[in-house]
């Protein structure tokens, strides 16, 4: 089985909790604070491993879950960090959130991704002293670590894509100009699954990938057959190889044969057509090379009505021109090997005259936990009306993380990932610990920006889920 969808869940490690400790010392009376901090919980990330083929592991194992950080200790011991978690994953691996949006694409051998951020450790009681709070009786709670769930959409990455019908020869034409090793037989559906091999000839300069997936039938792109689960793993490649069997095996004349493919991959996405695609006339050792010719006629005088019709597949320029037509159409044996050299030579040319895919276009680090509306510029407060009623976003001075408040039923939500995280990690039974939460609040302006919002004393605020009274 080619395993190329699969669901898992990542999970963050929690921060540890700071710590509440006083120095004891012999002879000294009372010692100042020294509760160390809670070490960071440990991230969840994504990693490109060329070496990998499919996602099959990813049946065996669903959850992800990172090292907790440690408590921080008295004597001004932090706590360890938790350890990180890498998930590879095979090149060309798409990550998606479970509404499909994709968060990042895997193309590059090694690149990373982060997808479950670790909580952030509480601070320990030591460090709360100031001027006026010479002795903290408080420390901060650890963060939870981000979870989600994620979609893992595997498209495989391959210069050349083979399409054709079953039986044309494919995986033969594969065999006999790559490292892999497909199986062949004289029946269809002979591959079930996709393959990739390598092509290299280093005297000729020639390094590329082709990808092998099963044979494609007329109603493919609708879900006839086997190809069109497969007809995905061609999207990324960036030329196209029809393969067609000279014969036409299908009882049809080798032209039709193409017809039928074109069309599939035409109604699969127009993305196909934007493709350059040559046409590799296979089994030319089984006909005379009068019919040899003949059908190869047949099939450049299709490709001439199709380049005066403007279809982009034979419209491509090489650079800056467009090649003749003869030069798409190339008759080869896969068996004997007649042709091959000439045809793995044309692919190399064209590929190597594409133009680059920008560097990192479709690469994305790190996924935002919390989306947080901004507005840019001044200080003062935007106001505007939002589906939940008044919607006022703040951007207070400073280096501060936006916030947001808005009226929801009488309540006056605040929402902002720097708020959040400092009332998740407050200890709201002590007393001493929510003057603190108090005080950083007021500094972060959230007092202002309720009053502003019409906030009166004796109403409730909520941030991140707990209620408090506006004072
Ligand atoms: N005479 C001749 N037979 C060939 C040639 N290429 C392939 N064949 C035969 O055609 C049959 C099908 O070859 P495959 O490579 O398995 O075809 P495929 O396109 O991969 O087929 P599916 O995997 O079923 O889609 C086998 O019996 C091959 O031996 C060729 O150049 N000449
Ligand atoms: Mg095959």
């Amino acid at each position: 089985m080619f395993y190329d969808r699969a669901k898992i869940n990542v999970t963050a490690g929690r921060g540890g909790n700071g710590c509440v400790s006083f120095r004891r010392e012999k002879h000294v009376p009372r010692g100042g604070p020294d509760g160390g901090s809670g070490g960071d919980g440990g991230s969840i990330w994504m990693v490109a491993d060329p070496g990998l083929r499919d996602l099959h592991r990813f049946t065996a194992q669903i959850h992800y879950r990172a090292g907790n950080g440690r408590h921080g200790e008295g004597a001004n011991r932090q706590g360890a960090r938790g350890e990180d978690v890498l998930i590879s994953v095979p090149l060309g691996t798409q990550v998606l959130s479970l509404e499909e949006q994709v968060l990042a694409d895997m193309t590059e051998p090694g690149q990373r991704m982060l997808v479950a951020r670790g909580g952030r450790g509480g601070n320990g009681n030591s460090t709360f002293v100031s001027a006026t709070r010479q002795v903290p009786r408080f420390a901060e709670y650890g963060e939870e670590g981000e979870s989600q769930w994620l979609v893992l959409n595997l498209r495989l990455m391959a210069d050349v894509g083979l399409a054709g019908l079953p039986n044309a020869g494919k995986s033969m034409l594969l065999r006999r100009i790559s490292n892999a090793k497909p199986k062949v037989a004289d029946y269809p559906f002979t591959t079930l699954e996709p393959m990739l091999g390598v092509v290299e000839r280093p005297e000729e300069g020639l390094l590329y990938t082709v990808a092998d997936i099963p044979g494609l039938l007329e109603g493919a792109s609708e879900g006839v057959g086997l190809g069109h689960q497969f007809l995905a793993h061609l999207e990324r490649c960036s030329l196209l190889l029809h393969v067609v069997d000279v014969t036409g095996y299908y009882g049809d004349a080798a032209l039709d044969n193409f017809r039928v493919i074109l069309g599939e991959l035409d109604a699969h996405t127009p993305e196909f057509g934007r493709k350059p695609q040559l046409v590799a006339l296979n089994k030319c050792d089984a006909v005379t090379e009068e019919v040899a010719d003949e059908r190869r006629a047949e099939l450049l005088e299709e490709l001439g009505r199709l380049r005066r019709a403007g279809h982009p597949a034979f419209s491509w320029e090489l650079r800056e021109e467009q090649p003749p037509l003869a030069d798409l159409v190339m008759t080869v044996s896969a068996a004997t090997g007649r042709g091959v050299a000439s045809l793995v030579r044309r692919m190399g040319e064209v590929l190597s005259a594409l133009p680059q895919p920008p560097a990192g276009a479709t690469g994305q680090a790190g996924v935002d936990a919390v989306g947080v509306e901004e507005h840019a510029g001044g200080r003062d407060p935007q106001v505007e009306l939002s589906a939940g009623g008044r919607h006022v976003v703040y951007r207070p001075r400073g280096r501060h993380a936006p916030f947001s408040v808005r009226l929801e039923e009488g309540v006056f939500v605040v929402e902002g990932e720097a708020v959040a995280s400092l009332v998740r990690r407050t200890d709201l039974a002590n007393e001493e610990a929510v003057r603190y939460l108090d005080m950083r609040l007021t500094r972060l302006g959230i007092d202002e920006a309720l009053r502003q919002a019409g906030a009166v004393p004796g109403d409730e605020v909520r941030i991140a889920g707990y209620s408090f009274d506006f004072e």
